[in-house]
């Protein structure tokens, strides 16, 4: 599928998918909502021989300043927890891809923006980015899920901060909080995200799914993350690669990891 609203390029393995909407800052309209959609659900998964995600966006001040505030307007009375619910299936979707997806946050990340960074894996900061949700100015709540990520990402204290007064923060303020990994020079962000990206593919395929589906289940109330780490250590510890991982250990060579 063609995509209007989304930019794909594969460098050595590495994705990079940027929103595409500059002119609108990258808001998220329900058309690229849909697209996400529809790249997470059939497009990505399709891709075996990625190592994972930057996700990114177009032109140097935006990385999403949002989700598409003009077409709000267009939503009808009663409408509004169904097209939540949509963006937070994908967010959910992107959350649990199981090779890494980071954002590259060069700019405005607010609102929906925020909450796209905060369901991606790790966030890499440019040192312009500015992170806030800043919903209540419209007289709404997030909806992708940004009363539950930042609480899980900075605390309740700090989020029930930036949510109720719907101020901005920068870059460094973002790291200190623990909301950005790390902070980079301007235009350096999806070089650093890279980097990571590259550094987790010479790891286990299986182990890196396998971790990444535990830490998600650290938040799941439904699910005792003990007994669910546990049940996937298990799974990881049957793999051909554990058993190359560990003799490359012994024999004092790199690891030739197959993902098997
Ligand atoms: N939506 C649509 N267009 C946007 C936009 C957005 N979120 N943000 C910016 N733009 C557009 C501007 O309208 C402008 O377009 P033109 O007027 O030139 O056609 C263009 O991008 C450039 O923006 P500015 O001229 O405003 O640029 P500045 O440098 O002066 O300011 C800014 C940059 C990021 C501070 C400012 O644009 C700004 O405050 N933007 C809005 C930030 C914001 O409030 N974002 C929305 C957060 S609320 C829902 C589910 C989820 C959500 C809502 C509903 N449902 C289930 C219904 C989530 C909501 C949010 O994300």
């Amino acid at each position: 599928m063609a995509y209007d609203n989304l930019d794909i390029k594969v460098r050595k393995g590495v994705l990079i998918l940027t929103i595409n909407r500059e002119k609108a800052l990258n808001a998220l309209n329900q058309k690229t909502i849909e697209e996400l959609t529809h790249f997470f659900s059939v497009s990505a998964p399709r891709r075996k021989k990625i190592k994972g995600i930057v996700l990114t966006g177009a032109g140097e001040k935006a990385f999403v300043a949002g989700a598409d505030i003009k077409e709000f307007l267009t939503v009808k009375e009663g409408e509004g927890s169904d097209f939540a619910q949509r963006g937070q299936d994908v967010f959910f979707m992107i959350e649990n891809f199981p090779k890494p997806v980071i954002a590259a946050v060069n700019g405005f990340a607010l609102g929906g923006g925020c909450e796209l960074a905060m369901a991606c894996h790790m966030r890499i900061a440019g040192a312009q980015a500015r992170f806030g949700q800043p919903e209540v100015n419209l007289g709404i709540i997030p909806g992708y899920g940004g009363t539950q990520r930042l609480v899980q990402l900075i605390g309740k204290g700090k989020a029930m901060e930036l949510i109720l007064t719907g101020d901005m923060i920068g870059a460094e303020e973002a790291h200190r909080l623990g909301l950005a990994n790390h902070v980079v020079p301007v235009g350096e962000e999806v070089a650093k995200a890279r980097e990571i990206i590259e550094k987790i593919a010479t790891k286990g395929p299986v182990a890196v799914s396998q971790a990444i589906k535990c830490v998600n289940a650290y938040y799941d109330k439904l699910v005792d993350g003990f007994a669910y780490e546990v049940k996937l250590f298990g799974t990881t510890t049957d793999t051909a690669d554990f058993r190359e991982g560990a003799t490359a250990f012994v024999e004092r060579r790199p690891a030739e990891f197959k993902g098997e």
